[in-house]
């Protein structure tokens, strides 16, 4: 059985289900954030910032629309390309990875699938490339899990040409840096429309959020709309109602179900390491059976992850995952990365919680992912909707 540090953890040689083109992808994804992420992340989460020079290396590693036609500026790939990538990011950190998904599937996703053409032409170049970043407001202080509440309003400016925006979205993923945003807001009928703002429209301001012990190296702010003037040519003409947003969510809830697997794997190999080499009573840690138990139970569960995402990820290619599969899948691999993470620090005993290993920052970095897009209950009564047709939400 191979055991080196890379081939570890594909125990049912899932790499024999890949492409070679999916595995040149990973190996870029993999070498990039070996060299330019790994130096730095332990610095970049205690001082807690994100490292801008970070977007020309994800730009160019094709982390910015990979499944956006080439024609648009992404890199025409398929879902599972996607979900490598974002596997890779977040082997790295989950803030990384965030700053790819918001922009990949929340922002350059509803331009190309609700936008207009010219919406398409003005921004999807520039958001692959990093040269402009986008954010995506649909929670607020007071509509998390449900947000068909939302409160955020656009009406008719007058004039024929604009809409007035009022309104406050929470806990947005990038918004500090973001040139656009993407945001979901109520018009005067009530019926949740798309508009892009962009950084600079009087009335709009970003706050960064601070203070938080978990994705640390991810930008998080608000969006405070106050009269925002915004054309009405900015509305994404495409769609409208709740499943605008949740169609966006599909998108990054699958991308997040390849991620945590990243994580997960980065804990595991960590925690495998170090009990071949942590000697207490005269042994390597790792010949005891606890912590055998331990590891064997890690690989089990990241192993039954990776054959759940491949198999979405086929589906996906063939346009037939459904949201419910996705969300089965967002909730399983997330709590168990969370739950690997948990074992891994276990594992390095106290050495467990400092930053000369990436688990304790895998696992406080996991308490936001089992939060955001749909939290673990969401995600499970979405499973117990889906399988009974009893709504148990309300
Ligand atoms: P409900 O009445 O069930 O549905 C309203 C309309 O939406 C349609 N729909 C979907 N469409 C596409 N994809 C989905 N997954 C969909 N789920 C529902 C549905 O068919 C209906 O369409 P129509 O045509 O009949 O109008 O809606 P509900 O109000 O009962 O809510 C359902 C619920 C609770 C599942 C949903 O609101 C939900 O998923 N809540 C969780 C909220 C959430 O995930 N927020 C995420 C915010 S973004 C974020 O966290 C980014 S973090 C990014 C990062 O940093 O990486
Ligand atoms: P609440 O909805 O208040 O939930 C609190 C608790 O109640 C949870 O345990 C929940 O499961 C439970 N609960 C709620 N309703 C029910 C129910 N019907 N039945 C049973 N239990 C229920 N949002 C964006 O729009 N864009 C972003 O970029 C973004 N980035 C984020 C980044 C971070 C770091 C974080 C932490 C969040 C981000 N979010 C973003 C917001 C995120 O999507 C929400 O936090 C999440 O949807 C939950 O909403 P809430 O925090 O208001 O919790």
């Amino acid at each position: 059985m191979a055991n080196n540090q890379f081939q570890s953890h594909d125990y049912f040689q899932v790499d024999d289900l890949l492409s070679e083109e999916h595995k040149l992808i990973r190996e870029t994804a993999r070498n990039w954030v070996k060299k330019e992420v790994d130096p730095g992340i332990e610095d970049a989460c205690q001082n807690a910032t994100f490292p801008k020079h970070w977007i020309k290396g994800l730009a160019e590693i094709g982390a910015f629309g990979p499944y956006i036609p080439t024609a648009y500026g992404g890199s025409g790939l398929d879902q599972i390309s996607y979900g490598i990538i974002m596997q890779e990011l977040e082997r790295g950190d989950s803030g990384l990875r965030s700053t790819a998904s918001v922009q990949s599937s929340l922002v350059m996703y509803p331009i190309y699938t609700f936008g207009s053409e010219e919406q398409r032409k003005t921004y999807l170049p520039k958001l692959a490339s990093g040269e402009m970043m986008g954010c995506f407001g649909l929670t607020e202080p007071d509509y998390g899990s449900n947000p068909s509440g939302m409160i955020t309003t656009i009406k008719d400016a007058g004039d024929g040409k604009h809409v007035i925006l009022n309104g406050a979205k929470m806990w947005i993923s990038n918004a500090p840096f973001a040139d656009i945003a993407v945001v979901w807001a109520k018009n005067e009928s009530g019926i949740i429309k798309g508009i892009l703002v962009e950084r600079g429209m009087p009335g709009f301001t970003t706050p960064e959020t601070h203070g938080k012990w978990s994705l640390r190296a991810s930008a998080t702010g608000e969006l405070v709309f106050d009269q925002v003037k915004v054309p009405i040519a900015n509305i994404l003409p495409n769609v409208e109602g709740l499943k605008g947003p949740l169609s966006c969510l599909n998108s990054a809830r699958f991308g997040i179900a390849w991620g945590a697997i990243g994580a997960a794997m980065d804990c595991y190999d960590s925690a495998l390491r170090y009990s071949k080499e942590r000697i207490q009573f005269g042994k390597p840690i790792g010949g005891f059976q606890l912590t055998q138990k331990k590891l064997a139970e890690m690989l089990t569960e990241i192993t039954k992850a990776q054959l759940l995402t491949w198999r979405l990820g086929v589906l996906k290619n063939e346009n037939r995952a459904t949201p419910a599969q996705i969300s089965m899948a967002k909730r399983n691999n997330v709590h168990m990365a969370l739950t690997v993470a948990r074992e891994a620090r276990q594992i390095h005993g106290g050495m467990g919680i400092t930053g000369e290993y990436p688990i304790m920052r895998h696992m406080m970095n996991l308490e936001s992912v089992i939060t955001y897009e749909g939290t673990h209950d969401i995600h499970l009564l979405i499973t117990g909707m889906d399988v009974t047709g009893f709504n148990a939400f309300n």
